[in-house]
């Protein structure tokens, strides 16, 4: 059977994976009754609760006798180097455009990618059905994209339709009947080359991406790109450097609709799973001959977010969690690592502390959520960015930023951001809503997200996305408040929480057992005040007025694994465990912070 592949790109939450399932559908991925969940493809828990794509995934469907592979990857900017890696294994590329927004930063580095790698890019314009929907404008905002980042004549004559993927519809020109989402299949065909079948040569695939299966190990999904394998068969595998071991295969499988269906042979142009070597790693080449060249290495992008993950020490140390030693977590992250490609750890010479490396805010809380979940209970220390030494000079990864925000409050982002060293490289305003670029340090947009949702009460979007390593451009102030934090071991009462919510907002409720260091709110005066939570109001303390005994407390701020990540600074930890996110001072008494200052 013909074979096309296509990955479908784009930036976070324009609507790959509603395509998709609309796609599955059509092509027939499901029985005639099956109840449909939306996002099917987002299979993951934190996938579906995120409401984002974290894993780039596999599918195929079959349309006019035609197999399409397709690719659903993620568009939050933390996963963008496995979208480089799919790229390989595909043909063409369809961008998705959110039909009002337009190219948003994720939508560069993407299409950016695509281009570098001379793929064909076809353009579906999404969700035309918003009321403030500017199909044609989205068009030449791509149109212009494609041009800035230096696409061939070939590239430039991009062919493009409209989608309302929600619905299942698509359509070639705006006033074509809206029906089904046949138009973007056809388009698809006509546009999508048939996927080579080179039977003829020695195998060669190339793993792009990697899984773990109970009960087969480590699967490598890829394309081949010739000849035909065999279950069973004895290969070669080839580093990109040319070295060379042996392995054997003991599965094969291909994708039908969201399923891995295994298979006794595969065969060039196909995108497959490979089970059975336990040491495989993307970019290898499996071949049949030991004497294949390598393929083009696949390169992997380097961590830019650094923090210790380390055994938790608190005084409540051991209490909820089912995996605490150093030997549990250290064993945990080196199962990771065989298939987090984008991770790196340093064990390091104290057991108790690892330096987890990885591609942002976002990769690493996935990773300890994951964690958390699977019964384990760890702390970890702020974030911080990597820097690399380039000729000498000490280079920092820069970001670009879109911001979107309500036109009276341009001016406090603009604020907001200058004070981060971000410098502003566009600002447009239309219809009450400004639009504003930056260009700025990542260092600067750590924990800047909070800031931004209490500054536009949740009514701007903010998008990031790695833009190039610059010359670091010294210090950067971070939050301007301090730490309530408790100077006493026990169980908090409201009335002292009510005492102490005048200084700031409070992380925690009432009859919470906490101990002395542990971060109950955030003080408003910019430095850290040591207060006592688990007073009781004094019995002597008679009210004249005699009548109202009850204290209003303003509910707490709940602390996500996120915001904590967001809010720790350099001498903080946040405590993680399957039933608990503690924010805690690392030097737990006020006597050891003050000596210990000067080692921050
Ligand atoms: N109005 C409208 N909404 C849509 C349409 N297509 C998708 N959406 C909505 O847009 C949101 C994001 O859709 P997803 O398919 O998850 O987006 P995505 O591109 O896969 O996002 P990531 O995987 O996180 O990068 C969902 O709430 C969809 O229901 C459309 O055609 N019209
Ligand atoms: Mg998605």
């Amino acid at each position: 059977m013909e074979i096309r592949n296509i990955a479908i790109i784009a930036h976070v939450d324009h609507g790959k994976t509603t395509l998709m399932d609309a796609l599955l559908k059509e092509g027939g991925a499901f029985s005639e009754h099956e109840e449909v969940a939306t996002c099917v493809m987002d299979s993951n828990d934190q996938e579906r609760e995120r409401g984002i794509t974290i894993y780039a995934k596999n599918a195929a469907i079959e349309y006019k006798g035609t197999k399409i592979n397709l690719v659903d990857t993620p568009g939050h900017a933390d996963f963008g180097s496995e979208v480089e890696r799919v790229l390989k294994t595909v043909d063409v590329t369809v961008l998705v455009v959110d039909a009002y927004e337009g190219p948003m930063p994720q939508t560069k580095f993407v299409l950016k990618k695509s281009l570098e790698q001379g793929k064909k890019v076809l353009v579906v314009i999404n969700k035309i059905d918003k009321p403030a929907s500017r199909p044609n404008w989205v068009v030449d905002q791509v149109f212009d994209l494609f041009v800035k980042l230096g696409a061939t004549d070939e590239q430039l004559d991009f062919p493009y339709l409209y989608t309302i993927a929600r619905e299942g519809i698509a359509i070639r020109s705006l006033d074509d009947e809206k029906k089904d989402i046949t138009p973007l299949l056809d388009f698809i065909l006509e546009h999508v080359p048939e996927a080579a079948q080179k039977k003829e040569e020695a195998f060669r695939m190339q793993p792009a991406t990697l899984s773990y299966d109970n009960f087969l190990g480590r699967i490598a999904v890829g394309r081949v790109h010739e000849g035909t394998m065999k279950v069973n068969q004895q290969v070669s595998i080839i580093t990109p450097e040319g070295q060379k071991r042996t392995g054997k295969i003991s599965k094969l499988f291909t994708f039908s609709g969201l399923k891995r269906v295994e298979v006794k042979e595969v065969s060039a142009g196909d995108i497959v799973a490979i089970a059975g070597i336990s040491d495989i790693f993307v970019g290898e080449t499996i071949s049949s001959s030991a004497d294949s060249e390598p393929l083009p290495a696949i390169r992997v992008d380097p961590p830019s977010l650094a923090m210790y993950f380390m055994v938790n020490d608190s005084p409540f140390a051991g209490r909820e969690g089912k995996y605490v030693t150093s030997r549990q977590i250290r064993d945990r992250l080196e199962k990771e690592l065989e298939t987090n490609v984008g991770l790196h750890i340093e064990f390091g010479e104290n057991s108790d502390r690892m330096k987890v490396l990885g591609r942002g805010e976002m990769h690493l809380a996935v990773l300890i959520e994951t964690m958390r979940r699977e019964g384990f209970e760890l702390q970890v220390s702020q974030p911080e960015v990597v820097l690399r030494d380039i000729e000498g000079v000490v280079h920092e990864p820069m970001e670009n930023v879109v911001v979107n925000v309500p036109e009276e409050i341009s001016g406090k982002i603009v604020e907001l951001l200058s004070k981060r060293k971000g410098e502003m490289t566009n600002m447009v305003t239309e219809n009450g809503t400004t639009m504003l670029e930056f260009v700025i340090p990542a260092r600067g947009l750590l924990g800047v997200r909070s800031n931004f949702i209490i500054l536009t009460k949740g009514e701007g979007t903010m998008y990031s996305s790695f833009s190039h390593m610059g010359p670091h451009v010294g210090p950067i102030e971070k939050r301007q408040v301090g730490s309530l934090i408790s100077g006493e071991n026990g169980t908090t009462t409201a009335y002292s929480l009510w005492k102490l919510q005048e200084r700031g907002p409070i992380f925690i409720n009432a009859a919470v057992k906490i101990y002395e260091g542990m971060i109950i709110g955030e003080h408003n005066q910019g430095s850290d005040l040591t207060v006592n939570p688990v007073k009781g109001k004094q019995l002597t303390n008679v009210r004249s007025s005699g009548t109202d005994d009850a204290v209003n407390l303003v509910p707490p701020l709940p602390v996500t694994l996120e915001k904590a990540l967001e809010y720790i600074k350099e001498d903080e930890y946040v405590e993680v465990t399957p039933s608990n996110i503690r924010l805690r001072k690392r030097f737990l008494t006020e006597l050891d912070r003050k000596r210990n200052i000067t080692k921050r």
